[in-house]
């Protein structure tokens, strides 16, 4: 049986974090859908489809791109989705308590709505405290954030000084 997982997440835009989680849950099933979902909870920077496009051209060329589909999702409850694609897991990065507060809540219900579990995957040091309002604030104020994104999301950025 195929195992099926999905990486959802806002990817507004797309950091090291997490591709770092992503290539990690790539490693870990069969096939991964990476969803970007619009938070309504946060403001958008991006339009959806160029997340998506930025997210294709970080992965391209990697060693896991195969097992990888790179898509979007608007119409309801995220478990809608996975129930689509034959999905029983969604993978998420924890990096701080704030993150458990955040996401038990939501592993629990969608586990009561679809069976869907949620695994949670802590980050690589390295990228901890990378998160995508940190990458829009330094970009808005004229820093330097390669450090932080894949080299598209760079260029993007601080061409256009958003
Ligand atoms: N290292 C490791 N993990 C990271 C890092 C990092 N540096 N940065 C972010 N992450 C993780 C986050 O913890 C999260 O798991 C994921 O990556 C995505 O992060 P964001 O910030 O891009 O996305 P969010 O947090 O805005 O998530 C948006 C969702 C729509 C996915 C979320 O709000 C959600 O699951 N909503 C549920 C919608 C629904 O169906 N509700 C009803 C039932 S609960």
């Amino acid at each position: 049986m195929q195992r099926i997982a999905v990486v959802p997440g806002s990817f507004d835009p797309v950091t090291l974090g997490h591709l770092d989680v992503i290539e990690r849950a790539a490693g870990l099933f069969d096939e991964l859908h990476v969803l970007v979902v619009h938070n309504p909870g946060k403001t958008a920077l991006l339009p959806i489809a160029q997340r998506v496009s930025l997210i294709e051209q970080a992965i391209e060329g990697t060693p896991y791109r195969g097992n990888v589909i790179v898509s979007s999702w608007s119409m309801g409850l995220l478990v809608d989705y996975c129930t689509d694609v034959g999905a029983s897991v969604l993978v998420k990065g924890i990096r701080s308590q704030v993150d458990v507060a955040y996401e038990t809540p939501m592993a629990i219900v969608n586990r009561n709505l679809a069976g869907v579990e949620t695994v949670f995957l802590l980050p690589d040091p390295a990228h901890a405290h990378v998160s995508s309002s940190l990458v829009r604030q330094v970009a808005a104020l004229g820093g330097d954030v390669a450090p932080y994104v894949p080299a598209a999301v760079a260029a993007l950025l601080q061409g256009s000084r958003v």
